[in-house]
Parts: C-alpha cells; structure tokens; sequence
C-alpha cells in the first residue's frame, strides 16, 4: 500500500489513486456533482475529486496523504443531511471522501444481539442483516433506504423509534475510526459494560465527521417483534395527540414503539404530491397520529390492547376517527403518509426546517406558539409541523406562501429560524433534535452553547484535528 507524502513530481491525487485504484477516485466533474450537491438543493460545493476507498486502511492512507498536504476532507455517506452536513465547501478546496465501497456486514451474532458493519451500508442493509438473524436493529428513519451507518452514526440519528429505543447513540457497543492523523482506533468492542477511561465512541457519534471517519461500528439488536400492530387516528388538537399517547404510555408503556404527529396541511400536501398516497380514513382531519405497537412476546394481545385505547378514545371524542392496519402492506401505506412528508414539502416548493425539541408535555403548546409567531412574521407562511411526538422531536417546517419567490422566501430563513427558536428556548428545549448542525446552524452555537460548553467543544476539536482538516465549516466555525 503506497503511504508517502506527495512530492512536487507526483500530484496528490495520482498517489491517491494509486490508494485506491481507478475505480476509488472520481474526478470528471460529470462523474462528481452528484456527491457535491445535498439533498435538499441548499448547498452547491464543488471539490476536484471525490474518493471511494475500499478498506479501512485505504481510509487511512488517504487520510494520512491529506494530511500531510493539509487538505480537508468531507466525509460523506448517502448524502441525506438536512444541513448539508456532508456537502464541499464551494471554492473547490476540499476533497468529499465516500464511505459507499465499505458496506460489508463484518459479524452478527444473536446471542450477544450484536451487529458489525461498515459504514458504508445503508440503514436498510443493515436493518435487513439483522431481520435475517432473527433480530431487529430498532432504528428507523425516513431516509433508511440510502442513508448510511457511518453518517446516521455521525449524525446520531434519531427517528422514530427513539420514543422507545434511545438514539443511534443508544445503540453503538463500538466503532472503528480513521483519526484526522490517519491512524486507525479499533474500538469494535461488543461489551455491555467497558468503563475503560473516556467513552471514546460518544465523542465521535454526533460530531458530524469533524472529528474523524467513522469506517465501522458494533450495533445493539433486539429480538425481533413478533406482534405489530399500527393505526392512523384523526383527533382535535395536539394537546388530544398528546393525551392519546399518555394513554397508550399508561396501558403498556413497553409496547409502544413510535408515536408520531402529522398535520392537516402536511397530510394534504403528502396527498397532493405522492403517487398513491390515500387517506385511510373518510374525513380529512386537522390533526393525526400515526401509532405503532410492536413486541417480541407471543402472546401480548397488542392488537386487544390497541382497541381498547382506541374505543375508549373514540367514544370520549379525543380521537375523531381512526384505521387499524390490517395487513403489513397497509401498515406500510400509513408509514408512507408519514415518511412521504419530507419529499412532499420539497415537491411543492421552498420550505424552512427546524428540526426542534422541548419536553414531551410541551409539544402542544410548542406547536400552537412557533405556528403563531411565524405567521406574524411572514403572512401567509404555511407551518407544516410534524414528527416524533413521542419523543418531543417536532419537525416544524415552514412552506412558502402560496406563489411567493421561493428565493425571496429561503432568504428569510435565519428570521424565520430565529422565530421558530425564541419559544424553543422559552420551553426549554434544542435547536438541533435529531439532524444535527451542519453548515446550516453553527452561527447558532455561540448562543446557545456558548461558555464553557463551546469552549470545551472547540478544546476536542483542536486536539483530535489540529489541523482542522476534517469537515470544516461544519458544527463550531
Ligand atoms: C423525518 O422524520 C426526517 O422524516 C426528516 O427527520 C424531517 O424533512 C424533515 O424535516
Ligand atoms: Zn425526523
């Protein structure tokens, strides 16, 4: 494996290549735009040429390469960030290095419930990896199909079963990881308890790639559900969504596995823009929730129990109507209506996300207050809130008024943002739930984690990357 630092006679990018081989680099721009541009089409980086090795130590070869030639890296998996979190920076300075060549499944052992993977494997891959050992790997996001483990890991995702299972942080036993030096941690322990010094793998779960490259990680499985039951209920008010899942929580609080809220205006924009996509019930509501039971005992009667909630509700009018789905086809129709949202918002124009937090019992008093605020600022504003109620994490995302510039309107953000932020804060809660900060939010963090916090945030900075060759511009500036 050629290690030497470029010399004048050999530009860094032939010493990569040799790295890597000519399928591990793209340079042709045609070949490369793809990776430079993120989902959500608010960033346009460019960069000279993304790298796809297609090992660990391939990893860290080039790593060690770019160090030596000082020049920054942007880790990248499925490119899903909703802060351009994995985008280049636009003067072309930066290389993107891909994780997508690394997705084998390393080990799975169902005894110690225990998955190795690399980064490079989708959510999906691995959630299939571990249906198909009897088990379940109970994290599950909207972009599951193409984001990857390395990214959801360093974005510690969340999703929608953290009402009940904790965050991607909650289910990482151990990691594998290229430092910015190059050198390779090898913590792909499976143990429950380690209190061996610093918890290294939480440094690096959640920094966004900006302390180093996540090239591996040792997962918690569960065993698998044998019962699912899930249902899309219509009820009045946040505060009667809210309600129905103290009741759900109160009846059997290990069964519920997601409790998410949708609005009206969401669910028609979801019925505007998605082929397909049906209401299940035969009035269309201001408000909805999607529940799902799950459990891996045979013999709960989760179904019984669903019922029971659900009638009781329906007949104290805290659920205006409701669908229980009957087949795994439907269960997933009444998924879609929910995990469709991101797509449809996008598809009907400009929109502002604030990926938000407060306690649980706030949410209803959360949602009525960022609507009120945003529509003084901006008449018309569509607010679109929805997401994982059960767990307090609102997507409050704002449309663009009907016919508005969305130019004009995306200008805006950081007011709107700032709106949306005044009463998270007055409830207590977080700018950045679950997407984390990216290039879109780090102008927020002298504010909110100003002091000692950011000062020790930037401290570990310095000391893992005191180059700071890894994803600049990404979480502390
Ligand atoms: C989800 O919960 C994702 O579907 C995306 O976190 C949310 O589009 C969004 O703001
Ligand atoms: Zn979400």
């Amino acid at each position: 494996m050629p290690d030497a630092a470029p010399s004048p006679q050999c530009g860094l990018l032939d010493v990569i290549r040799k790295v890597v081989g000519e399928r591990g680099l793209l340079t042709d721009p045609a070949d490369t735009t793809g990776y430079t541009e993120d989902w959500r089409r608010l960033y346009r980086g460019s960069t000279p040429a993304v790298i796809r090795p297609a090992s660990t130590e391939e990893v860290a070869a080039v790593v060690r390469l770019c160090a030596a030639a000082r020049v920054a890296i942007v880790p990248q998996g499925g490119n899903t960030s909703m802060v351009g979190g994995a985008t280049p920076s636009e003067d072309g300075s930066e290389f993107v290095l891909n994780l997508a060549r690394m997705a084998r499944v390393r080990d799975i052992d169902p005894i110690d419930l225990t998955l190795t993977i690399e980064a490079g494997a989708t959510l999906k891959a691995a959630q299939i990896a571990a249906a198909d050992a009897g088990c379940l790997l109970p994290l599950s996001i909207s972009s599951e199909g193409t984001a990857q483990i390395g990214g959801v890991l360093a974005a510690n995702a969340g999703g929608n079963n953290t009402v009940r299972y904790g965050n991607a942080r909650d289910l990482v036993l151990g990691l594998e990881v290229v430092l910015p030096d190059g050198a390779v941690w090898n913590g792909l322990r499976r143990l429950r308890k380690d209190n061996t010094g610093y918890c290294l793998r939480q440094l690096f779960v959640g920094s966004e790639g900006t302390l180093g490259i996540i090239t591996a990680a040792v997962l918690k499985l569960v065993p698998r559900p044998r019962e699912t039951c899930v249902a899309f209920c219509a009820v009045g008010s946040p505060d009667a969504a809210l309600e129905l899942f103290s009741r759900f929580q109160a009846h059997d609080p290990a069964a519920v596995q997601a409790f998410e809220y949708m609005s009206g205006p969401g669910i028609d924009l979801v019925l505007k823009h998605i082929p397909g996509a049906t209401l299940p019930l035969a009035q269309p509501a201001s408000h909805y929730v999607l529940v799902e039971l799950a459990t891996p005992r045979p013999d709960a009667g989760l179904r019984a129990s669903l019922e029971a909630v659900l009638v009781q509700a329906l007949a104290e009018d805290l659920v205006l109507d409701a669908a229980i789905a009957e087949s795994d086809a439907q269960g997933m129709a009444i998924w879609r209506l929910r995990e469709e949202h991101s797509e449809a918002q996008k598809r009907e124009g400009a929109s502002v996300k604030n990926d938000v937090s407060v306690p649980v019992s706030k949410v209803p008093e959360f949602i009525q207050r960022a609507t009120a605020a945003c529509e003084v600022l901006i008449p018309g504003i569509r607010a679109v809130p929805f997401g994982h109620m059960g767990d307090g994490n609102i997507h409050f995302n704002v449309e663009q008024p009907v016919g508005a510039d969305p130019a004009w309107f995306l200008a805006e953000d950081h007011a709107i943002m700032d709106a949306v932020n005044e009463v998270v804060r007055a409830l207590d809660g977080s700018f950045s739930a679950e997407h984390g900060i990216g290039r879109l939010k780090p102008y927020m963090m002298p504010d909110w984690r100003g002091g000692a916090e950011l000062e020790t945030m930037r401290r570990i900075k310095a000391a893992l990357d005191p180059l700071g060759i890894m994803n600049p511009g990404k979480v502390l500036l």
